[in-house]
């Protein structure tokens, strides 16, 4: 079982897209145990960006995630960080496979409306960024059983 950090850009809130968003990784089945609406400041989207610091997008990246509300999620279920990124689709949305997240929904990587960890380290990382431990529930559904065979 694996956990992973999904954040809806500010682009996707201004847009109107959160429940669409949420909806396509409830309905793969991943359970969400964390959620909430929140501004990131500039001193935490620099610390979760710090890998791309130095980089051409840094500046206007931090500026990205910092312009508005996001919703930021902890998914859960079996290889539940690859499965989120398949499902967001490639970070340039105009090469993104049609029915992902980023391709159905954008055109461009600036604006590419979601983000997932891309590993078991930078999801451990990220959760431990945006979530207290007791923000981070632990239950079952009744479809569980029909998702996955465990
Ligand atoms: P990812 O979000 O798919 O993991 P990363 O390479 O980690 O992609 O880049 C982080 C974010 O930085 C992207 O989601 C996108 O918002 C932004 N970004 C990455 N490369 C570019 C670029 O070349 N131009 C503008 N923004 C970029
Ligand atoms: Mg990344």
């Amino acid at each position: 079982m694996e956990r992973t950090l999904i954040i809806i850009k500010p682009d996707a809130v201004q847009r109107g897209l959160i429940g669409e968003i949420i909806a396509r990784f409830e309905r793969r089945g991943l359970r969400i145990v964390g959620m909430k609406l929140m501004q990131i400041d500039e001193a935490l989207a620099r610390r979760h960006y710090a890998v791309h610091e130095g980089k051409p997008f840094y500046e206007p990246l931090v500026a990205y995630i910092t312009s508005g509300p996001v919703v930021v999620m902890a998914l859960e279920g079996k290889d539940a960080i690859a499965i989120a990124r398949r499902t967001m689709g490639a970070t340039n949305p105009a090469e993104a496979l049609p029915g992902t997240i980023r391709a159905d929904f954008g055109i461009e990587i600036g604006r590419n409306l979601v983000h997932g960890s891309d590993g078991p380290e930078t999801a451990a990382f990220e959760l431990d960024l945006f979530f207290e431990e007791s923000e981070l529930l632990r239950y079952e559904r009744a479809i569980d059983p029909w998702v996955s065979e465990g």
